[in-house]
């Protein structure tokens, strides 16, 4: 290869060191090149050993994102009806005017009236909740529970291991087996997959749980496709081989877990044959992995947030939790299992937040993921007052949040005053008054935590914003001028609020130098013990939810769904993430939709034969919620009886104005109270054709 010399950098051409700000595991170290102003380039830090010098096809065309021409740049109010996405230009001045004098209006009244609803478009902890929370804590607006996305194995694990805790994602490098459990590492986990590709190369054996066969389950050496949310049910069948071939560590056991005769009982009622009926697998391929677990020193687990969303996901995320402490897997670093890294992060909430401003009111707590019923309720003794205004950040419910029919009604009400921070106008902006124009990260400050590494990041801006556009902390900001907040908690600016998320818990020079810095962390954290529970130990029996009423060991809970369950909705549809998008974002970016084509429904052809479905054919998927268009792909992807919908289309993008979130349920997990996408059953038909005038009806017939 011929040897190109890099410009030589002068003032005109520098690299930023940033931060990744998506929802993924990863929070890869960013090295942005700017010329004259301008960010040409977004790459990889390869001095960061997460990052490894290699971005997501996503990232990498971060700049296609940043300068895309559909940019929101200056504050819009609506000038038509809500969700058809027409509007004027307005100036900060009158929109942050007219905004704060509606919400004082309704302050002045009933402040719970008033909701935020934010996620994580950006996992900065500023551009999150510092300024934000600050703002609705002093309004005494509703608090929001935010559990769309990891709630229940979150709660899960707080119960069984203490907190958010587990391996270092490096050590999977030397693991002799790694089970990739409820996780396509390669789409969404990239970087941890460098890791078991390294494992691999040095004879570890992979094997992929997973109802979908994924890129991931490709390159694995077992694929274990089990129905959705029957992952308890295989967890508890390994434990019952543990048990009766004595594949145990006793040593472990009797120091350092709580509830061992408890768990045992529980565990001898599931012999493999009643799990494989359950989960619907070969009885062999659960007595083989677990004589693989129970004899592979060392064995790792890499769970991820995609076996949780169904009824059982906390009580799955509890039982899978329990295995390493039954064979002592923790005694070695690249032992035990790993789902979030994020409890591992000494951040200080309460000085970003600052709860105090709330003085003695005791706001209600709203969760995220009935947003649809809730925006549709009345004032009740029980719900407190109707909903008559909503701020969005970072997110974009009408696509991502369940029962988006329910959701969009919720969103067209005349009466709801909707303000919504935005880099595009999303399906969510299209139902705002107000859209005001948001910075994206190569714009502004931020700082990072990892849920799937245990590094901190500094986002530094290496331009300057676009436009009109402004840091979300700036717009709350300005909004508590205008309301007449004067507490010195609104004027701290980003660069301090970045000190501020760790205090003294962090070397911030360092950070400011390099970009990163990993926290001191033992290899093998639990090779002796010490979990963060209040036994000190692997709870097996959980003291806390013994005391809510509830089960305190892990059990099998089947589907608010089951399949088999219903003759009109034969069909468990999951709809996990497309691999080049991230949630509902880079869904407009045209050069990664045109990789993922069009939104499709994977689908197995002992189900799409009888339907008389063809790859390539429209169909119309189906339950008592509503219905969704897409294209149908008969593939091995999928397993008989489960359905793939992919990737959280745009609703305005994709072939009848819908995505699958159509079909999905409010109803919410054992634990956490988190959302149950993959608890959903449907049915699918051959589909003749579009409705008549319909603007999709052209390209639908391409
Ligand atoms: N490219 C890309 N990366 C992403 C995302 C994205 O949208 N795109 N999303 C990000 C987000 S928000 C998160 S929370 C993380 C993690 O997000 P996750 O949702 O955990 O994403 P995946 O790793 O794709 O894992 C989901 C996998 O779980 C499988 N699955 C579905 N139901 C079940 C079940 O009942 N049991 C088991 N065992 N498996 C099941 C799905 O088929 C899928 O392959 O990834 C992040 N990374
Ligand atoms: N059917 C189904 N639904 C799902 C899932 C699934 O697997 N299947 N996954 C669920 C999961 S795991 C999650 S985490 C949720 C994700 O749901 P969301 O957190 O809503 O994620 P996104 O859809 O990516 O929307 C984030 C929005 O934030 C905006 N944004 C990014 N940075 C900034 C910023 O700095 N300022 C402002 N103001 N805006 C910004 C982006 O432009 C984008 O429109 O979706 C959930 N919904
Ligand atoms: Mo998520």
């Amino acid at each position: 290869m011929p040897q190109t010399t890099p410009p030589p950098r002068t003032d005109a051409s520098r690299k930023i060191l940033g931060a990744c700000p998506h929802d993924c595991p990863d929070t890869c170290s960013l090295l942005t090149t700017v010329e004259n102003g301008v960010a040409t380039r977004v790459q990889g830090n390869p001095a960061h050993p997460q990052t490894g010098g290699t971005l997501c096809a996503k990232v990498s065309r971060y700049t296609e994102r940043s300068y895309h021409a559909e940019r929101v740049l200056t504050p819009l109010r609506r000038v038509g009806p809500k969700g058809l996405g027409r509007f004027e230009p307005v100036s900060w001045d009158s929109a942050l005017s007219d905004i704060a004098a509606r919400l004082q209006s309704i302050a002045a009244r009933q402040p719970e009236a008033i909701v935020p609803y934010s996620y994580a478009g950006t996992m900065g902890l500023v551009q999150g909740e510092s300024m934000a929370a600050r703002f609705f804590n002093r309004l005494g607006a509703s608090l929001l529970d935010r559990t769309i996305c990891a709630a229940a194995g979150g709660e899960g694990l707080v119960q069984t291991l203490g907190a958010k805790v587990g391996m270092r994602v490096e050590a999977f490098a030397q693991a002799g087996l790694i089970i990739i459990w409820g996780s396509n590492s390669i789409g969404s986990n990239l970087h941890f997959w460098r890791y078991a590709q390294e494992a691999k190369r040095q004879g570890a054996r992979l094997v992929c749980i997973d109802p979908r066969k994924t890129e991931t389950a490709d390159k694995c050496h077992e694929h274990i496709a089990l129905m959705p949310g029957t992952d308890a049910a295989l967890a508890l069948s390994l434990m019952h081989e543990l048990i009766t071939h004595d594949w145990l560590d006793h040593d472990y056991i009797e120091r350092y877990t709580l509830g061992w005769a408890e768990l045992r009982a529980r565990a001898l009622q599931w012999p493999p044959e009643r799990a494989a009926a359950v989960c619907g697998v070969p009885v062999a391929q659960i007595t083989h992995l677990a004589r693989d677990y129970g004899n592979t020193r060392p064995a790792a687990i890499r769970l991820n947030y995609g076996m949780q969303r169904v009824r059982g996901g906390g009580n799955a995320a509890r039982a899978v939790a329990c295995l390493p402490a039954l064979v002592g897997a923790w005694r070695h670093a690249a032992g035990g299992v790993l789902l979030s890294s994020s409890g591992q992060f000494p951040v200080d909430r309460a000085a970003l937040q600052q709860p105090d401003l709330r003085g003695l009111a005791q706001p209600r707590t709203l969760n995220m993921s009935t947003l649809g019923n809730d925006l549709l309720r009345e004032s009740s003794d029980a719900f407190g007052p109707k909903i008559e205004a909503l701020i969005v950040y970072n997110s974009n419910p009408v696509a991502v949040a369940p029962e988006s029919g329910r959701v969009v009604r919720g969103f067209e009400r005349e009466d709801l005053f909707t303000v919504v921070l935005e880099h595009f106008l999303t399906d969510t902006a299209d139902h705002a008054d107000y859209v005001l124009p948001a910075t994206t990260q190569l714009e502004h400050w931020d700082i990072h935590t990892s849920y799937g590494h245990t590094d901190v990041l500094l986002n530094r801006p290496a331009i300057a914003p676009l436009g009109q556009a402004k840091p979300n902390t700036q717009i709350f900001r300005e909004l508590a001028g205008r309301m007449g907040f004067l507490e010195p908690g609104f004027a701290e600016s980003d660069e301090s609020l970045c000190r501020t998320a760790f205090g003294a818990g962090i070397d911030f020079e360092r950070l400011l130098a390099e970009g990163f810095v990993t926290l001191p962390l033992a290899d093998a954290p639990f090779a002796t013990g010490g979990f963060p529970t209040p036994s000190g130990r692997c709870e097996f029996v959980s003291a806390r939810l013994q005391a809510q009423g509830l089960d305190g060991l892990p059990d099998h809970l089947p589907n608010h769904e089951p399949a088999g369950s219903s003759l009109a909705y034969p069909l468990a549809m999951i709809s996990p993430p497309a691999r080049n998008f991230l949630n509902s974002s880079f869904v407009n970016v045209q050069s990664l939709r045109d990789i993922e084509g069009e939104p499709v429904l994977e689908i197995h052809a002992d189900d799409a034969a009888p339907r008389g479905i063809v790859s390539g054919a429209v169909v119309k998927v189906f339950n008592q919620r509503g219905d969704y268009r897409c294209k149908a792909q008969v593939s091995e992807r999928a397993r008989p009886g489960v359905v793939n919908g992919l990737g959280i289309w745009w609703r305005k993008l994709g072939l009848d104005g819908r995505n699958v979130n159509e079909l999905t349920s409010q109803q919410l997990t054992d634990l956490g109270r988190g959302p149950v996408f993959y608890d959903c059953l449907v049915q699918v038909q051959a589909w003749a054709g579009l409705p008549a005038g319909h603007p999709a009806d052209n390209a639908a017939g391409e």
